[in-house]
């Protein structure tokens, strides 16, 4: 059981590399641990960060979270409807996520222990793929709302609504620099999906890959000087 916990641990990991902003927000310290003994045995530190993820083991796609070695895996969700690609909040404490709860997708936060479900977006539209900024004050996120996908920025509370990109093509898929002041993105503007960069308030949009392939998901290193991206140039996915 430990060898499957840890395994299932390294699986969230690596799909948060792709579905998560960066897997920094995907992967939080949360409130402090009051055990002293480990159920796995594996280490105390494992379990003192949470990893959140979604999973249709319940019948349909739900938000849990669970400790880095496996344990404690706890549903946070509880809806007919499709909740998933959930995202922490910098210091933990809140989760991001979508949900199509009311008939179409809406950007949702609660609390890390799954209290306080509050809606921030309200259109007919998709509004998803949601993405903390490193200061927890500001989220990115994709939306179909003008007649194609464009990113979008708005305040933690869901005000200040305000479109980055403005193109016929699919934009998509935001991930913050770690100093908060660039966005990566795929967007298929130029004919076929490719990496771009922008400052968060749209300015300066400028695209990092040129190939025929798609090249997409982003995701900023910790240190702010690489990003990781998934690309099909191999005619398969491969992690850049
Ligand atoms: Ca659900
Ligand atoms: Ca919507
Ligand atoms: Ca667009
Ligand atoms: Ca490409």
């Amino acid at each position: 059981m430990k060898i499957k916990y840890l395994m299932s641990a390294l699986l969230m990991i690596f799909i948060f590399s792709f579905w998560a902003c960066a897997a920094p927000q995907a992967v939080a310290k949360t409130a402090p641990v009051k055990t002293k003994t480990t159920e796995s045995g594996i280490s105390k530190t494992a379990q003192k960060y949470k990893i959140a993820f979604f999973s249709e083991r319940d019948g349909n796609r739900e938000i849990y979270i669970m400790s880095m070695d496996g344990s404690g895996q706890t549903r946070l969700t509880n809806n007919p409807a499709a909740d998933w690609l959930p995202s922490f909040s910098p210091d933990g404490s809140k989760i991001v996520f979508q949900s199509d709860r009311d008939g179409n997708f809406e950007i949702y936060t609660m609390n890390s222990d799954g209290s306080q479900e509050v809606r921030l977006t309200d259109n007919p539209a998709y509004d998803w793929q949601p993405c903390y900024s490193p200061d927890g004050k500001k989220i990115a996120f994709a939306s179909d709302r003008d007649g194609n996908y464009e990113i979008y920025l708005m305040n933690k509370d869901g005000s200040g609504q305000v479109r980055l990109t403005n193109n016929s093509a699919y934009d998509g898929k935001a991930s913050f620099s770690p100093d908060g002041k660039k966005i990566a993105f795929h967007s298929r503007r130029d004919g076929n999906f490719e990496i771009y960069i922008m400052n968060t308030d749209g300015t300066k949009q400028l695209r990092l890959t040129d190939n025929s392939a798609y090249d997409w998901y982003p995701s900023f290193s910790p240190d702010g000087a690489r990003i990781a991206f998934d690309s099909r140039r191999d005619r398969n996915s491969e992690i850049m």
